[in-house]
C-alpha cells in the first residue's frame, strides 16, 4: 500500500520563452522532490487563470491526497458554484494534469500507460503550410512531404486582407475599401473564392499524395461555410475546421444533410453541454478541444471515450498557445486512445525547449514519447523567470478583425 501523500504547495509559473504567454501549474507534495506540472494556458487571459489558481485552488488543495484525481476534479469543479468557463477550466486543467504527472511518477510509468498503454508507436502530426498564393502554399507543402509529413494544413493569403493562418497586409481591393484604414480587415467572399482556387490548384499539383486540411476559423456566415464545404468536397480534404462559431453550431445539422466533407470542430468549446449533443448525432468527425480549456486530462479522456462510440476521432488543439506540458498531455492521450485521428503540431523554439526539458520530440512527421514517468517533461523555473510576458496594451487579448464596414468578425 503506497504511503499517504499530501499536497504541500501549488504555484503558477508564467513564462513566454518565445513570446507566447504560457501558464504552468506546479503541484508540490510531502514526498521530497515529487511534484507535478500541468498546462493552464489561456494565452488571452493568463493573469485571470493565475489568480484562480493562486487565490482559490491553492488553499482548496493544500493537505489533500494527490492520488484522488477524480474527487479533487469534481470537488474543485463545483467549488466555484458557477462553472464550465474558460478561466476556471484552465485553472482546473493545470492542477488535473499535474496530478496525473505525479501519479505516473509514483507508479514509475508514463501517463499513457495509466490510460491503457500504446495503441500506436508514435503520433502522426499535421504541419502548417501557407503562402501568398497557391504556388507558394504548394511549395511549402512539398517541403513538409520531404520531411515525412502525410498531413498538412493549407492556408493562403487573400491579397489585401487579414486571413487566419497566413499573414495579413494592407487592403488593395478596388471594391472592398475599409472605412477606417488601421483595422485588420477580412471579407468572407474574397476569402471563400481564394480557398476554392487554392485547393483546386493543390489537388492538380500534388494529386492524392498528401492529406490536406484547412481552418476556416469561424469567420464566415454559416450558409457561406456550407457552400464552401460543398465546393471543397471534390478535393477530398482530411478535414475542414471550425466552419461555424460555437454560437452557430446548430448549423451542423444543415451542413450534414448537404456534404460529406469531414468536419473538425470544438477548439472554442469549454462546456461539455456544447458538444455532447453534436457527438450523439454524429454531426462532425474530429474533436478539436484545447485540453486546458475543457479542464485537463480527466475530462478529455472521458470525451475521447464518448467520441469513440460515435465514430469521432481526436485531433486535439495543438498550436503554440498550448504549452509543452499541454503537448505532453495531448501525446499521452494520442498514444493511448484507439480513436486517435491526428495531432496538430507546434515546433517549439529553442528557448522554450530549454525552459521545458523533455519537450515532446518531433521527427519525420510524428511526435514521439520519451517514455519517462509521468508526463515526461520538466520546467526550469530559473530560466522561465528570464522570459516574462511581453508588454501588451491588452495583456495578450485577441485583436479584433473587422469587415470593411467596421463590423467585428468572430475570430
Ligand atoms: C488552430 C487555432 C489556433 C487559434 C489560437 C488562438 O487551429 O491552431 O485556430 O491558431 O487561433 O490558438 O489563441
Ligand atoms: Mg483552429
Amino acid at each position: 500500500m503506497l504511503p499517504a501523500l499530501k499536497i504541500t504547495d501549488v504555484k503558477t509559473i508564467l513564462t513566454a520563452p518565445n513570446g507566447i504567454r504560457l501558464v504552468i501549474v506546479k503541484v508540490m507534495t510531502s514526498e521530497p522532490g515529487l511534484y507535478g506540472l500541468g498546462c493552464a494556458t489561456f494565452t488571452q487571459r493568463p493573469l485571470a487563470v493565475a489568480t484562480a489558481v493562486d487565490e482559490y485552488l491553492k488553499p482548496f488543495l493544500i493537505g489533500k491526497d494527490p492520488d484522488q484525481i477524480e474527487d479533487i476534479y469534481q470537488s474543485a469543479f463545483v467549488s466555484s458554484y458557477w462553472r464550465n468557463g474558460p478561466v476556471l477550466n484552465n485553472a482546473l486543467s493545470g492542477v488535473d494534469m499535474a496530478l496525473w504527472d505525479i501519479k505516473g511518477k509514483r507508479a514509475n510509468m508514463p501517463v499513457y500507460q495509466l490510460l491503457g498503454g500504446k495503441c500506436r508507436h508514435a503520433v502522426a502530426l499535421y504541419a502548417h503550410a501557407g503562402g501568398r498564393d497557391p504556388q507558394e502554399v504548394a511549395d511549402s507543402i512539398r517541403k513538409f512531404m520531404e520531411q515525412g509529413y502525410q498531413y498538412v494544413r493549407a492556408q493562403v493569403s487573400v491579397p489585401g486582407y487579414s486571413v487566419y493562418g497566413w499573414g495579413g497586409g494592407k487592403v488593395t481591393s478596388k471594391v472592398w475599401k475599409p472605412i477606417s484604414p488601421d483595422q485588420e480587415t477580412f471579407e468572407p467572399t474574397p476569402y471563400v473564392n481564394a480557398v476554392i482556387r487554392l485547393f483546386d490548384y493543390l489537388r492538380k499539383e500534388l494529386e492524392d499524395d498528401i492529406e490536406l486540411l484547412h481552418d476556416v476559423h469561424e469567420r464566415i456566415p454559416p450558409i457561406q461555410a456550407i457552400n464552401l464545404a460543398k465546393e471543397l468536397e471534390k478535393y477530398r480534404l482530411f478535414f475542414l475546421e471550425d466552419v461555424f462559431t460555437p454560437e452557430d453550431i446548430e448549423y451542423l445539422r444543415v451542413l450534414r444533410q448537404q456534404t460529406s466533407t469531414p468536419i473538425a470542430i470544438s477548439e472554442l468549446f469549454n462546456n461539455t453541454c456544447e458538444y455532447v449533443p453534436m457527438i450523439k448525432d454524429r454531426l462532425f468527425d474530429f474533436i478539436r478541444c484545447h485540453l486546458s480549456q475543457i479542464g485537463g486530462i480527466s475530462p478529455a479522456r472521458k470525451l475521447a471515450a464518448l467520441c469513440e462510440y460515435f465514430g469521432i476521432r481526436t485531433a486535439w488543439h495543438g498550436p503554440g498557445d498550448v504549452s509543452p506540458v499541454g503537448h505532453a498531455a495531448n501525446l499521452a492521450l494520442d498514444l493511448s486512445c484507439y480513436n486517435f485521428g491526428i495531432q496538430e503540431q507546434h515546433v517549439f523554439g529553442k528557448e522554450t525547449q530549454e525552459v521545458f526539458p523533455g519537450c515532446p520530440e518531433i521527427r519525420d512527421g510524428y511526435m514521439w514519447t520519451n517514455d519517462m514517468p509521468g508526463l515526461g517533461i520538466d520546467l526550469n523555473e530559473e530560466l522561465a523567470a528570464k522570459f516574462p510576458f511581453p508588454e501588451h496594451p491588452l495583456n495578450g487579448a485577441w485583436s479584433p478583425v473587422r469587415k470593411v464596414d467596421g463590423t467585428v468578425i468572430r475570430p
